[in-house]
């Protein structure tokens, strides 16, 4: 399969993040990204390409046209307000506040736009996150076009963010991004498979009143997991979309036996609602040695994941997310996409 990859990722590079009480670099640095394309590269899964250029018209069909706006100007307004090191919020619009007045000074409007302080910008941030956004688009470009597979090396990844904000390492949603891709090219029906240790609070969001994408996430519980405040069992859809949410939530500790019998399950259910496409948000920070995740997957359990995934028997473009133990990050991402292909 071809692999999608834009060297601008490394431009989003020293950002900081707020974690247990301190202000630490950020985990989600631009290393993952070059082990995974190092890995995928000794694999020999496939060519490597660099992305297309888009403009932001399929962003703004998932996100608000309000909200893609800010996101370039966020670096800039930054440096013009004599600041350095990292750009985030400190203020969010949470329960009993007011989160539907735009407010105005570059600080308000980084918690506008924030779900919390975990995505950060510098200088090549935007940069980063646009060229994330032609990787996902470029590679779903492949499978519409008739690819079995693709594999978009996002970096940042997206699948925290939701249509008004970003969080959680991410800005723009990706994988929400190429499913409307698909769907405005031609596609039916799509389903998301998010197997990343943490929920996708911002695809499910995105998504949640819809039918014409099934959205399907393992995760750890969000009772004492990140994002915390999304992602239970009982969130179903709503409306139109009721039924076509679905959430596997697991405590710590899970390893291959349990992870993979929800696997299973969503897999039946994902092929009970007959999409046209699948779109995996691939996280690898199941694995046992991630420092920020509490899983114990291993590496010889992700070709399975991959195997399983190929069994569906579905065009299938996998957008990378999490995984934040570096040294293995390549190892275990690539490895799904071989299982894939031999599956
Ligand atoms: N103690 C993704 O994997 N911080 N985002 C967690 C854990 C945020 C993860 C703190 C983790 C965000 C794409
Ligand atoms: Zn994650």
């Amino acid at each position: 399969m071809k692999t999608i990859f834009s060297p601008l990722h490394a431009g989003h590079s020293g950002q900081m993040e707020l974690i247990a009480g301190a202000i630490v670099p950020g985990f989600e640095k631009p290393s993952r990204a070059e082990f995974i394309r190092a890995r995928v590269e000794s694999e020999k899964l496939g060519p490597i390409l660099p992305p297309d250029i888009f403009d932001l018209a399929a962003a703004k069909r998932v996100h608000d046209p309000d909200y893609i706006d800010f996101l370039p100007t966020v670096w800039p307004e930054w440096e013009k307000s004599g600041r350095s090191g990292s750009a985030m919020g400190f203020t969010w619009p949470t329960r009993g506040l007011r989160g539907d007045v735009r407010p105005k000074t570059i600080d308000a409007l980084l918690g506008f736009y924030s779900f919390d302080a975990g995505a950060s910008f510098v200088k090549g941030t935007w940069e980063a996150i646009k060229s994330s956004h032609d990787v996902a688009l470029t590679a779903a470009g492949l499978v519409k076009g008739g690819e079995r597979a693709a594999f978009a090396l996002c970096r940042p990844p997206g699948h925290h963010a939701g249509a008004a904000f970003m969080g959680g390492y991410c800005f723009i949603n990706n994988a929400a991004v190429a499913a409307q891709y698909f769907l405005d090219n031609g596609a039916k029906k799509v389903s998301i498979l998010d197997v990343d240790y943490h929920h996708g609070n911002g695809t499910q969001e995105i998504f949640y009143s819809r039918s014409d994408v099934q959205v399907l996430n393992l995760h750890g519980d969000p009772m004492t997991e990140y994002p915390f405040f999304l992602g239970h069992a009982d969130e179903k859809g709503i409306g139109e979309g009721e039924g076509f949410n679905l959430n596997y939530p697991m405590p710590f500790g899970t390893a291959w036996a349990e992870w993979s019998a929800s696997l299973e399950d969503a897999c039946a259910k994902l092929a009970a609602y007959r999409p046209d496409i699948v779109v995996v948000s691939l996280g690898v920070d199941t694995f046992e040695k991630d420092p920020i995740s509490q899983f114990k997957l291993k590496t010889e359990d992700y070709p399975k994941i991959g195997k399983r995934i190929a069994k569906l028997g579905l065009p299938t473009l996998f957008v990378m997310e999490g995984g934040y133990a570096v040294e293995e990050i390549g190892v275990n991402a690539v490895g799904v996409l071989t299982g894939f292909e031999l599956g």
